[in-house]
């Protein structure tokens, strides 16, 4: 069977990036209008006076340091608390499209590839900003690639059930080579004035370029791929196409992220640890062959307690790392980010793993292998 190698991988962030202290004073002025506004309601017990958020909590809770976001000046706007995106033109490239596009030519330049080299691009995101047509179609028009694009979606393992499908292209023949986009544009989906999650997300695109493992000796052999569902409510958004047809008319909020975090973190972790080791062992690996794991970027905890019970030791930071300080969590794209900043110094042969988890529940987890360096 042929095999498939990811031989390149590229980024783009907004230029903008918000910290935490910019997000929660803009947070708790918010707050201090509100409770204002209803200091009469609050005092007749009519409603609850809203809590302060805090940089503190943030960072210790989740790891998140930072994110970056499609417009900083609209997230910080306490009269608005959403990004303001520019309405564009049908003739004009879309958003995720122009961000996926920035990623993708990383990825290719990084390779010394040519879009005619590539037979395919899959966009696989959390959210697409429209239904039709497919972001990634516009993706591959953008190159000039002459082949097909689809859209995917699986939420937070977007990325991983992404770089799966394009493997599955690869071995059954039918590209021999598949630019994988992720652009991730979480801020607007994120209710910036939920207290609990107001910090969580960041926007980024990430691209894989996969390829047939004969078209050059670099790169990264994939050994095995694994995907696993399994229905949960407790991260959800109703955002669809529905919503302006629904009676009773849905609350504005309704379309946001909401989450059930603590039991999101004790139903998943066990989760992941499990699919991991199985898939180690049934590929006569053990957790001592992994050199690191690239996993999803969603809760610094979350990941220490996974990348414990998969080394069943303490472990560096160089072996699981995290980049939620500088990008928050970028939903599908997150283990990709943390592969594309953190894949240096393998030598031939040496083995890491990239797992992603979260809203479905979803599990992608893929074995890679350094070819020559
Ligand atoms: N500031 C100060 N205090 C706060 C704040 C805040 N901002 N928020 C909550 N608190 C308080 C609470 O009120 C509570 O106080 P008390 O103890 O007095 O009741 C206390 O802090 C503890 O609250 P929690 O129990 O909620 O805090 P946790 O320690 O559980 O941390 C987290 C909250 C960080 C959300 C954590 O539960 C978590 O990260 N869980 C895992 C979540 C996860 O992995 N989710 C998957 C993410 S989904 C995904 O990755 C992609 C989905 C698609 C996304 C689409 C784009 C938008």
């Amino acid at each position: 069977m042929t095999n498939a190698v990811i031989r390149s991988s590229g980024l783009w962030t907004p230029p903008d990036s918000v910290s935490n202290d910019e997000l929660v004073a803009c947070y708790n002025a918010w707050v201090e209008k509100w409770n204002g506004e209803n200091a009469d309601a609050i005092a007749a017990g009519h409603t609850e006076a809203k809590s302060p958020s805090s940089s503190g909590f943030i960072e210790k809770a989740s790891g998140i340091k930072a994110r970056y976001s499609v417009d900083k000046a609209g997230v910080l706007d306490i009269d608005r608390m959403r990004p303001q995106v520019r309405r564009r033109e049908d003739s004009e490239i879309s958003m995720m499209a122009e961000a996926g596009l920035a990623a993708a030519r990383e990825a290719l330049e990084s390779a010394g590839r040519d879009p005619k080299d590539v037979d395919g691009v899959i966009c696989s995101a959390t959210t697409m900003q429209r239904t039709y047509p497919c972001i990634a179609i516009e993706i591959q028009h953008a190159l000039g690639i002459d082949g097909f694009g689809y859209d995917m979606s699986v939420a937070c393992s977007s990325g991983t059930f992404g770089l799966i499908n394009a493997v599955n292209a690869i071995q059954t023949g039918q590209a021999k080579s598949v630019l994988l986009v992720t652009p991730e544009i979480t801020t607007p989906q994120l209710n910036f004035r939920d207290r609990d999650s107001h910090f969580i997300f960041g926007d980024v695109a990430v691209a894989l370029l996969i390829e047939r493992d004969d078209m050059s000796a670099d790169g990264w052999s994939i050994l095995d791929t694994r995907m696993k569902t399994s229905y949960s409510n407790n991260i959800r958004s109703n955002f669809g196409f529905l919503n302006a047809c629904e009676s009773p008319e849905p609350a504005f909020e309704d379309r946001y992220f909401t989450q059930e975090g603590r039991r999101v973190f004790k139903e998943v972790c066990p989760m992941v640890a499990e699919l991991i080791n199985d898939q180690l062992a049934a590929n006569d690996l053990s957790a001592t062959d992994m050199k690191r794991l690239w996993l999803h970027q969603a809760n610094i905890n979350m990941n220490m307690m996974i990348a414990r019970k998969v080394f069943d030791r303490e472990f560096t930071v160089e072996e699981a790392p995290v980049i939620l300080d500088e990008f928050a969590n970028t939903a599908g794209a997150g283990s990709l980010v943390a592969f594309h900043r953190h894949a240096d110094g393998f030598a031939e042969g040496e083995k890491g793993l990239l797992c992603s988890f979260g809203a479905g529940y979803s599990i992608g987890s893929v074995i890679l292998e350094k070819r020559a360096v």
